[in-house]
């Protein structure tokens, strides 16, 4: 397995296989036409397609080129939600668990060059205690809607379990399918596995190169922005050193990248990185030694038609929009997105706070169940996949677990985690795990991350529509925090905002409410050293499942689904201009 986005280059080939797909859910005799890659959900109005819980099937021919004889070659899933077995001619050839991660299945032995299979690919959209993002079984549903105990309600429960039914534990609608892109991908069979890069502001490159085959030499050349070298040398690992570097800076600053061209026998691999440091000292978060204030609303993948489906189309649209907004940031709320995200932040020099779909730990239980080491594996894999990226500047190992029912246990928990995404990361980012709204005086995870992130809803969950009273509250908590000596940022805060909603007296749900609430706590914010950050909820609309607290999805965004701003898109973009 190699974690390498795959490459079209001299050396290596591909063939993207999105398109029109064959699609069944299982228990269906024919067939019917599914694009990939995209969610299934919202492509056909068949309402099964929205509330189904369980397998489908999606199915097509592949074919080899015969001019891939003597190569290495394999299938990519970029990612399948939220489990997947992959069939070749009916047969099972690799399985995998985990919606948001790529994975490689190698065909060599399979198929030959030149020959045509027919590739199923099963997923399965069902979540509960041990798939992450997390599924009730049986505890209060998302919102509280379900009148625990009643025993007729109760009794609709059981009937909706006999049925088939995902509770999701999260707020965002629980969608699946082959939602990123599936590639046939060839590389020489002694190929380049992956490559470590650890620059140094001082243009030092440390590197380390993991191959497969008999080869020895493995070369190394940088290259400048304007594809010159910059430094050369070989072997597995080593330091290279570029002089006078350029360094990569966050937006408005130049972004300034290179390019780690890789030789190994026949392949080619070429990596592009950047030069930046990060690090926390006292309460300040320094980029290439210089404070960060980190500010931008928080995302979904999410679109209209496509769901979550990746599309470079919204995902430049949207990087444009964070530019007109004078931002500069955003958390992968509340999974890792696409790789194509990376990498034009990358190049566009907004800041990713990366974070992991362990989303909807809430129940306390949560300590009881068998989840430890699938979270550590996901961990693990999205470090391996993301530590390259300049954009990546913290780890978040998730969202608003509860952390304050069972503080010891809590702390055991994601400790452990804290302390592998250290070891696991070359570049040592800091880590953190975001928190919700809870009793901060007794719990013990959020204060000992390196980083603390709060999502605090005060004027819109409690004491909603009182905006004096939710400053006067939200003050008192930051007080509190100011003591704790930590950079603190407030990674989620906002109100249900229905675009075309007007009032003269700022009411919950129109826009002029969206916007006083955003000037209330901002007030509380600039009033704070140790705040470095600001990260509205949520930079657009997004669906959700249906709830008495949703209409029509979440409408908490600064921008409409169709990426229409709001009045607030406008104050933010004012506000930040002088960030
Ligand atoms: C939260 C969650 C986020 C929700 C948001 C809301 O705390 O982290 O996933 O969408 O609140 O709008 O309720």
């Amino acid at each position: 397995m190699s974690t390498l986005y795959p490459q079209n280059n001299a050396s290596r080939m591909m063939t993207d296989l999105g398109g029109i797909w064959d699609f069944r859910f299982q228990e269906d005799e024919s067939w019917q036409p599914i694009a990939v890659p995209a969610s299934y959900n919202d492509q056909n109005p068949d309402p099964r397609f929205r509330n189904y819980a369980g397998i489908t099937e999606y199915r097509r021919k592949i074919t080899v080129p015969a001019a891939w004889k003597g190569f290495r070659f394999c299938l990519r899933f970029d990612a399948v939600a939220h489990s997947a077995r992959i069939m070749l001619n009916g047969r099972e050839i690799a399985a995998h668990r985990g919606g948001f991660l790529p994975f490689e299945v190698e065909l060599n032995g399979l198929m030959e060059a030149g020959e045509t299979a027919e590739l199923t690919v099963e997923t399965d959209n069902r979540i509960n205690h041990n798939t992450l993002p997390i599924g009730t079984e049986g505890e209060t549903a998302f919102f509280g809607s379900d009148n625990p105990g009643i025993p007729a309600v109760e009794a609709g429960k059981k009937l909706q379990e006999e049925r088939g039914v995902n509770r999701p534990a999260f707020d965002f609608f629980n969608y699946t399918g082959i939602q990123r892109p599936v590639r046939l991908i060839a590389t020489p069979r002694s190929f380049i596995r992956d490559i470590t890069l650890v620059p140094s502001l001082n243009g030092d490159v440390r590197y380390s190169v993991e191959t497969a085959g008999p080869e020895d030499t493995i070369r190394v050349e940088i290259l400048d922005a304007e594809e010159r070298c910059a430094a050369q040398g070989e072997g597995r690992e080593g330091t290279l050193h570029i002089s006078q570097p350029c360094l990569w800076e966050p937006w408005p600053g130049i972004p300034y990248l290179y390019t780690a061209r890789i030789t190994y026998g026949e392949d080619l691999y070429e990596q592009a990185f950047g030069i930046r440091e990060v690090r926390v000292e006292g309460t300040r978060f320094l980029i290439n030694g210089k404070p960060f204030r980190f500010h931008g609303p928080c995302k979904h993948e999410d679109s209209p038609f496509h769901g979550r489906g990746t599309d470079p189309c919204l995902n430049v649209t949207d990087i444009n929009l964070y530019h007109w907004l004078n931002a500069n940031c955003f958390r992968t709320s509340h999974y890792p997105y696409a790789e194509e995200m990376y990498q034009l932040c990358d190049r566009e020099g907004i800041v990713i706070v990366d974070e992991t779909p362990a989303v909807g730990m809430w129940a306390s239980e949560q300590y009881g169940w068998n989840l430890a080491d699938y979270h550590l594996q996901v961990l693990a894999d999205m470090i391996a996949r993301d530590r390259n990226h300049p954009c990546v500047v913290m780890w978040s190992l998730g969202n608003e677990p509860d952390t304050d029912t069972l503080p010891d246990k809590a702390y055991e928990y994601w400790h452990s985690l804290y302390e592998a995404a250290h070891r696991l990361d070359p570049q040592d980012r800091p880590v953190t795990v975001v928190g919700c709204q809870n009793r901060y005086e007794r719990e013990k995870v959020i204060k000992s991350m390196d980083v603390v992130l709060i999502n605090r809803y005060y004027g819109w969950y409690n004491l909603s529509g009182d905006l004096e009273a939710a400053k006067y509250a939200f003050r008192i908590e930051l007080d509190w925090w100011a003591k704790q000596q930590k950079p603190l940022i407030l990674s989620e805060y906002g109100a249900d905002t229905i675009a075309g909603l007007h009032g003269a007296v700022a009411e919950m749900f129109t826009e002029e409410y969206q916007v006083a609430y955003y000037e209330a706590m901002s007030e509380c914010l600039d009033e704070r050293d140790f705040v470095i950050g600001e990260m509205p909820w949520n930079f657009a609309d997004f669906a959700t499942c249906q709830g008495p607290m949703r209409v029509g999805g979440n409408r908490k965004g600064l921008f409409t689904r169709d990426r229409r701003p709001k009045m607030a898109a406008h104050w933010f973009r004012e506000r930040w201009k002088t960030f």
